[in-house]
């Protein structure tokens, strides 16, 4: 299946890098001067999504091969990563140019990092972009398919956003709000976007926030505090807390546990993000902002297993090595992310490759039989492919 990936952008020191390494593996350069990072960063975050394993109460079997599955919760790799700072006038060359958003095309979805300490502004060059429509008289289409090429726009993709956001040309009138609201309608159409509305733990924030809720999709914002995240994480892996990300809550020392006591400096800190994040917003937010850029790319996770009574190991019912109990491996240990609306056919195909046309038939939980053209949905992402090799050993 494809791999998905999602872009952190925004402007320069909005805290993309700290988004970056706040919710992934990646150690992605941080500082408090604008350009820092100049080639992008990769990483890999981990969603977390319900296992099937807690429903059939096999936690104790659970074995991703990939990520990992704590009391049902599992985390499922998501590739991510954040690029240079966007300026207004970027695809014109401005700011790093266009090098930046060749790095964006093969993005899946994008997460504005915006920084809601900061003032927010509209784009700058607006009106030498009205100067430049009205002389050479072209179309609101065509000079925004200018515009816009460093996106990777091209005309039908910009008149598709046009019409669906109801503009029609006479560009030259368009106040602020109907430029912001095809600029929207653009990014809707050519990347899906989310925000995070990053830096909640900083006093300015406040009144910045209200301001944003007003002007977007609220439904599209998540309210964050990477640095506060990422000062957790650290916390974790250090041995001081144990983290439960996602939530409010976290462990400190005591007989029960192998925690080791705060430094008095640290636990001063801890207390702040607790107060200014934690119980004002009950989270970080960076979870939440990647489960929501999950449902907005409208992906749901399936299960391929060998075996669909014991959810054993393997994507498709091949040989068995022989032998040795039939959970050795563990369960579940696969879990592909699909879009939906994808077929039973189409992961079929991409898992199985070449062997397709040795499949019999693919079946869910209970032996439910599933049709090549059945839609993947959450009551049957568990799936077994019965291949003929398998039918005769059997
Ligand atoms: N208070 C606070 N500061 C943050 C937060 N996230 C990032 N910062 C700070 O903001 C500054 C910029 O962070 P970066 O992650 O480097 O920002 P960026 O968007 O990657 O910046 P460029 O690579 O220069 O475009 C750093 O000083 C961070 O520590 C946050 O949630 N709260
Ligand atoms: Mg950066």
């Amino acid at each position: 299946m494809k791999d998905f990936l999602v872009a952190c952008v925004g402007k320069p020191s909005a805290g993309k890098s700290s988004f970056l390494n706040a919710v992934s593996d990646a150690a992605a350069k941080v500082g408090n001067f604008p350009f820092t990072t100049i080639k992008p960063n990769h990483g890999v975050a981990y969603v977390h999504i319900d296992c099937p394993c807690k429903r059939f109460g096999k936690q104790a079997q659970c074995a991703p091969k990939h990520g990992k599955c704590v009391d049902g919760t599992r985390m499922v790799p998501l590739r991510i990563m954040d690029v240079a700072g966007l300026v207004p006038g970027a695809s014109t060359g401005e700011g790093l140019g266009n090098q930046f958003l060749d790095d964006l095309r093969t993005a899946d979805l994008l997460i504005h990092v915006v920084d809601a300490s900061g003032t927010t502004d509209a784009a700058g060059k607006w009106p030498n972009i009205v100067r430049r429509h009205t002389a050479t008289a072209q179309s609101a289409a065509e000079t925004l398919a200018l515009q816009f090429s460093g996106y990777g726009a091209n005309l039908s993709c910009v008149q598709k956003s046009l019409d669906r956001c109801g503009m029609k040309d006479g560009l030259d009138t368009w106040d602020e709000d109907a430029v912001r609201k095809v600029v929207d309608g653009f990014l809707d159409e050519r990347f899906p976007t989310i925000i995070a509305l990053n830096k909640i733990d900083l006093p300015d924030s406040d009144k910045n926030v209200d301001k944003i809720f007003r002007k977007y999709d609220p439904s599209k914002i998540i309210l964050t505090s990477a640095l506060a995240e990422v000062f957790l994480r650290k916390l974790h892996s250090q041995g001081f807390i144990n983290y439960h990300e996602g939530t409010e809550f976290f462990d400190l020392a005591d007989e029960s546990n192998s925690l080791k006591p705060i430094p008095a400096a640290t636990q001063s800190r801890l207390e702040k993000v607790q107060d200014l994040v934690l119980f004002r917003y009950g989270n970080t937010g960076v979870q939440a902002t990647l489960k929501l850029a999950m449902d907005t790319l409208q992906l749901i996770p399936a299960f391929p297993v060998r075996n669909i009574n014991s959810f054993g190991d393997g994507v498709a019912g091949g040989g068995s090595s022989g032998g040795g109990g039939k959970e050795k491996t563990g369960v579940f240990r696969d879990c592909v992310l699909v879009k939906k609306g994808t077929k039973v056919g189409d992961l079929m195909a991409d898992l199985l490759g070449e062997s397709k046309k040795f499949c019999l038939y693919a079946e869910t939980v209970g032996g439910v039989r599933l049709g090549e053209d059945d839609e993947i949905t959450p009551n049957n992402s568990i799936m077994s492919f019965k291949l003929s090799g398998d039918a005769v050993r059997e």
